[in-house]
């Protein structure tokens, strides 16, 4: 099993470096303004783009994962919403258990079904703990899974749910308080969370500007990951980078 991004991202976290990831949502994508969003992260020397969300109702992720290879060389990692967000262009898929739910479908249904397809896919596989933290509003990811999110304040359920999924064999805990969070995880939540395992730590959700996002470096995310923001500003892709590098 090819283990290129899981080894990557150790790597951060042993050598106490920080990653960044824009997050694209498929359905927001404009397949004539790649080119221009491809150019700016590479300029900007973004080190992964995510491609995915909750739910899809365009029907061009390979378009626009195409597109996005065809002016650029960052890796890009499918963070899907459902199994039907797999598309063999791409170069790895986080793998996501909902380990903060207690949603079967989410933690083995859907990978049974899929299991097949995406054994075939020849992504690179990246199992994933994924936890919801409450950020102080429903998101969709929430509602759409069913499921609670952790509440912000209880960092030992946070703590112990990444620690079991540590022992589960997930490779890379996802901590995320959900698109568009109207507050960012806590830095206490991360710090106490990175401390007590020895996978790396991707935390995002509600991350709008690049001080925030050198706090969440401060205190233990190995990678931050920011959609919304950049969304709405593409100029904040170059402002993040360099935060989150200079680490
Ligand atoms: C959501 O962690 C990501 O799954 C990013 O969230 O869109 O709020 O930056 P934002």
């Amino acid at each position: 099993m090819v283990t290129k991004y899981i080894k990557a991202f150790s790597n951060l976290k042993k050598t106490n470096k920080k990653g960044f990831a824009v997050l694209f949502d498929p359905d927001e994508l404009e397949i004539n303004k790649i080119e221009n969003l491809a150019d700016l992260c590479n300029e900007s020397s973004v080190d992964y783009i995510f491609i995915g969300g909750s739910i899809m109702l365009s029907n061009h992720l390979d378009e626009c994962i195409q597109k996005f290879k065809q002016h650029s060389s960052i890796p890009i990692i499918l963070f899907p919403g459902s199994p039907s967000q797999i598309s063999k262009y791409a170069d790895a898929l986080f793998y996501l258990s909902l380990i903060s739910g207690r949603n079967p479908e989410l933690l083995i249904g859907a990978h049974v079904v899929s299991a097949p397809f995406v054994k075939n896919s020849g992504l690179e596989i990246i199992p994933t703990g994924y936890m919801i933290i409450d950020g102080g509003s429903p998101t969709t990811v929430s509602y759409m899974s069913h499921s609670s999110p952790i509440p912000h304040d209880k960092k030992d359920i946070a703590v112990c749910t990444a620690m079991a999924g540590e022992m589960q064999g997930k490779k890379v805990i996802y901590m995320d308080a959900g698109s568009g969070a109207k507050n960012p995880i806590s830095n206490e939540m991360i710090e106490a969370v990175s401390k007590n395992i020895d996978i790396p730590l991707i935390a995002g959700g509600g991350i709008k500007s690049a001080s925030e996002a050198i706090v969440k470096c401060k205190a233990g995310a190995d990678i931050i990951v920011v959609g919304n923001a950049i969304e709405n500003e593409t100029s904040l892709i170059k402002e993040l980078s360099v935060a989150i590098h200079q680490f």
